[in-house]
């Protein structure tokens, strides 16, 4: 990938952007899956003027029946517009479709809101620059009937300035939260909240297996027990996030010790006919704390054998 810094186009085209305001800005959207499709009809039901293109082109025509411009040729949705959404399937994709056109990305925007990792942001914020255009990597935070709801919480890092310029056409798509000029930011925080999400649905499922073997309906205790239980918990979360910060671990109200001193909730399951393995994992990190001689802490400490503290 070779160097081709165009800097000075790119400023005067985010000024225009912005003071220009009484204008809409239009918006190309490169890639028209179940996603893709979604932020073009939310684009276009915003009145910015949109243009779409696909791989496969079939995808385009119910957009272009509701008022979007159909490119054919790639190149040809690029020049479109100041401002690039891609959403495809991974950054292979993305690169296989941007890598022939990087000729043409200088003065261009280009948001890429692909699922990827911290390392191919960073390298694909790189490869922009080095092109001449401004580059911002997103999370998108919700499934595509959320779009243009204030729940589909979006997440951007990168270029300042294209993110400054251009919030209000990102705005809505949904809640838009910008995480700083380091693109890796935005995966590293998306990837942050599935791993809180799927460790909150494994504890979902265990504990709704657990009740069941005594023919306890999911739904009843789900909503009357579960939900409100977990939420009570999770108002203990903002403490334990300041013992992290602060590393002091000194138990208020249930040290680890207690916690860990028998493993009550596996031998139940094991008696009640349930695998314990979505719990066991963090069970065990937990005896390992008090093994280690801080039985005396809260449960935050348990990050302690497993985090790496950022280089200073
Ligand atoms: N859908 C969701 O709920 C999630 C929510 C969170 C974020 N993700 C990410 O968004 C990216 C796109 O997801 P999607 O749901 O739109 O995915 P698909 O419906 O499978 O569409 C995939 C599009 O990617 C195109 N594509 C795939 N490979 C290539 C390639 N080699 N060259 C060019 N385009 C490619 C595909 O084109 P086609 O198959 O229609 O021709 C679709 O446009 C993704 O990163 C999610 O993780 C969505």
């Amino acid at each position: 990938m070779n160097a081709n810094l165009d800097r000075s186009s790119n400023v005067n085209h985010l000024h225009d952007a912005k003071a220009n305001s009484s204008t809409l800005p239009s918006v190309t959207v490169i890639g028209l899956g179940s996603m893709g499709s979604k932020l073009a009809r939310t684009f276009l039901h915003s009145g910015y003027v949109t243009t779409v293109w696909n791989r496969t082109p079939e995808k385009a025509a119910e957009l272009v029946g509701l008022g979007a411009s159909g490119a054919t040729e790639i190149a040809d949705a690029i020049a479109a517009s100041p401002l690039l959404i891609i959403c495809v399937l991974d950054y292979d994709a993305a690169r296989h479709i941007l890598e022939p056109m990087k000729e043409k990305l200088s003065g261009k925007v280009v948001v890429n809101l692909t699922t990827g990792t911290p390392e191919e942001a960073r390298t694909m914020g790189t490869w922009m620059r080095n092109h001449g255009a401004e580059y911002l990597d997103g999370g998108i935070m919700a499934v595509p009937s959320l779009i243009a709801t204030p729940h589909a919480v979006i997440l951007y890092s990168g270029s300042k300035t294209a993110y400054d310029n251009y919030k209000q056409v990102l705005d809505s798509l949904g809640t838009s939260h910008y995480l700083g000029s380091d693109p890796a930011l935005a995966p590293l925080n998306d990837l942050a909240l599935l791993s809180g999400m799927y460790g909150m649905f494994g504890g979902f499922i265990h504990a709704v297996a657990l009740v069941g073997t005594e023919g306890v309906k999911a739904l009843d205790f789900t909503t009357t027990l579960l939900m409100p239980f977990l939420q009570a918990m999770m108002s203990t979360m903002p403490e334990m996030a300041k013992q992290i910060d602060s590393g002091d671990y000194s138990a208020k109200d249930a040290s680890l010790a207690m916690q860990a001193a028998h493993d009550t909730i596996g031998e139940v399951s094991r008696v009640q006919g349930v695998s314990p393995e979505t719990f066991t994992p963090i069970f065990e990190l937990m005896k390992r704390r008090v093994e280690d001689g801080h039985g005396g802490d809260d449960f935050a400490s348990v990050i302690e054998l497993i985090r790496k503290r950022p280089s200073s």
